[in-house]
């Protein structure tokens, strides 16, 4: 059975898996959980993930979630080579510093510019 993704489609992290995903040529059944109606903070939401964030990933009960860590995953289960994480130690830490660099820095940032615009 195809692994579950929760998510809404406008968020950034989620759009960042189904990337991955398309990359790895593996179908994800997509579950929404609209945040606008705080789906995300249903009791049974919050027993799959107590962080309450999407993307969310069940794989056959493997439940993981953080976009960064999710991806890792995927591409561990999935890919059929090191393209998208090179096994050479170099181009592996191009792209980790990559992901902490939008884990870190980047995510926070636009979060911050998205819930501080002002309202019209
Ligand atoms: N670092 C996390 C960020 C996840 C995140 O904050 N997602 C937002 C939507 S873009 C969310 O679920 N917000 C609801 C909440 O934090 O309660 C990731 O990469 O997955």
């Amino acid at each position: 059975m195809a692994p579950i993704l929760y998510m809404q489609s406008f968020s950034a992290p989620v759009r960042s898996v189904l990337m991955t995903a398309a990359a790895l040529g593996i179908k994800l059944q997509q579950k929404v959980v609209d945040l606008s109606k705080q789906e995300h903070l249903t009791e049974s939401f919050l027993k799959l993930n107590p962080q309450h964030t999407i993307p969310t990933l069940n794989d056959d009960g493997v439940v993981i979630w953080d976009s960064h860590a999710i991806n890792a995953y995927l591409v561990g289960k999935y890919g059929k080579n090191d393209s998208l994480y090179p096994k050479d130690l170099a181009k592996r830490a191009i792209v980790d510093q990559r992901l902490h660099f939008d884990s870190g820095i980047i995510f926070s940032w636009l979060r911050n510019i998205a819930v501080s615009r002002p309202k019209t």
